[in-house]
């Protein structure tokens, strides 16, 4: 290699450039002095006096030059604001279908619109009749129907139009504001149950047997409920007794791995009481605070159900004393008063010590979670009102009542 060739060619290279350099400062000052000679000439001719005209010029270059800068500043501030005046309209995009989205909705955001079915068919009826003529026979019975169409049944109905006829007469109530606080207060009435509230840390493992017909999203709740208890740092085990399909397994398999808990499951068509025993086994061994047990709900014959249901029963009793802590029966919203009958049949079957309604935003017959307190006297625990994680949730009668009926 011909290094001398080389270097000569950079040095030359090296040469052209500070040449060109060169030339162009010169031109510069050049160009520089003249637009400084004239702009003193234009200063003189406007009065300035001439040993004060650099120091003038100086001052309106420093000012072009601050005023540039401001001018960058504020396009780039107008820029950004712009771009976080459309986040939240993103985001509120996305948090109407999914839960996924960056900012999480309140509470009450998401029961209202979870419920914003059943509201819509209830209070604008509801708001017509009060504003409308006074509390006599036909109003009464408009009230029933409207009841009885979001699918309150026809025994809360009964009990709740009782009701509140009677405070209206005490109270001479009227007006559409009026006569919708007494209706409310009277359904909050009914929904209090004189039940204790679900604790977790009740005890050590805390165990849930989770049970309900197919389809009624027994599995996407307990994954739902595993992702929110994990991230209460709490350990929890899931044992897939459902063991009619591989499939069903799968989906917990996936919610168990989305919240970092542990699973227990066999192989398909295996003993489901046989994985309560191992489920069991494994929350004492590794010390979990939660099990959380998921069920078939497909059986050939209701009788091979039940008696499914209560062996499984029967073998975590043994294993850990009193569980199962809580059977929950999930119900589907959808299904209406349909969802009442399942209820009283799984009740004979073994004691149900809570409800989950789920899919109440998919229905404007939301009333049926009101049937089944009332009716049933079975505490609803939580409450689905979509598919997002965070759609689950704690049932409070308060909040539930208040999203059916608040004006919006
Ligand atoms: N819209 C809506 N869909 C739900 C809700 N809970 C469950 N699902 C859906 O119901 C379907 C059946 O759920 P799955 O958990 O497999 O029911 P399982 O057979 O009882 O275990 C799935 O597509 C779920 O996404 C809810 O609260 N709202
Ligand atoms: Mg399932």
């Amino acid at each position: 290699m011909d290094w001398s060739g080389i270097m000569n060619d950079i040095y030359r290279f090296w040469g052209e450039i500070a040449q060109w350099l060169e030339q162009a400062l010169h031109r510069f000052n050049t160009l520089w002095a003249s637009f400084f000679r004239r702009a003193c000439e234009i200063l003189v001719g406007m009065g300035v006096p001439e040993q004060q005209c650099a120091l003038v010029v100086y001052g309106i270059l420093y000012l072009l030059a601050t005023l540039l800068v401001l001018l960058l500043v504020w396009r780039l501030l107008r820029r950004k604001r712009r771009g976080a005046a459309k986040v939240p309209a993103d985001v509120g995009e996305k948090a109407a279908g999914e839960s996924a989205a960056a900012e999480p909705l309140s509470v009450v955001e998401r029961m209202r619109r979870g419920l914003a079915k059943t509201h819509t068919a209830l209070v604008g009826r509801i708001d017509g009749l009060f504003g409308g003529s006074a509390v006599d026979d036909a109003f009464l019975e408009e009230l029933e129907e409207i009841l009885i169409t979001a699918d309150f049944g026809v025994k809360t109905t009964t009990a709740l139009v009782d009701a509140f006829k009677q405070r209206v007469a005490v109270e001479r109530a009227q007006g559409v504001e009026q006569l919708r606080a007494i209706l409310k207060q009277e359904l909050l009435e009914l929904m209090r149950l004189p039940v204790a509230e679900l604790d977790v840390e009740r005890q050590h493992p805390m165990v849930m047997m989770v049970i309900g017909v197919n389809g009624v999203g027994k599995t996407t709740t307990i994954g739902k409920l595993a992702q929110q208890y994990s991230k209460q740092g709490k350990k929890v085990v899931l044992g897939a007794a459902d063991t009619f399909r591989a499939a069903a397994a799968d989906q917990l398999s996936i919610w168990a791995e989305r919240s970092g808990c542990d699973i227990i499951r066999h192989e398909e068509g295996s003993d489901p009481a046989a994985v309560a025993f191992d489920s069991a086994k494994a929350a004492v061994a590794r010390d979990a605070d939660i099990l959380i047990l998921d069920t078939a709900g497909r059986l050939h014959t209701k009788v091979n159900l039940m008696e499914e249901m209560k062996k499984i029963h029967r073998v975590l009793g043994r294993e850990i004393d009193a569980a199962p802590h809580e059977t929950l029966l999930v119900l589907d919203a959808t299904t209406g008063q349909n969802a009442l009958a399942q209820a009283r049949q799984f009740c004979q079957a073994v004691k149900i010590t809570g409800v989950i309604i789920t899919k109440l935003d998919g229905t404007a017959k939301g009333g049926m979670a009101v049937a089944i307190a009332t009716e049933l006297g079975l505490p609803i625990r939580y409450i689905g009102v979509g598919e997002g994680v965070d759609d689950l949730r704690v049932f409070d009668p308060d909040l539930f009542v208040d999203a059916l009926f608040e004006n919006r």
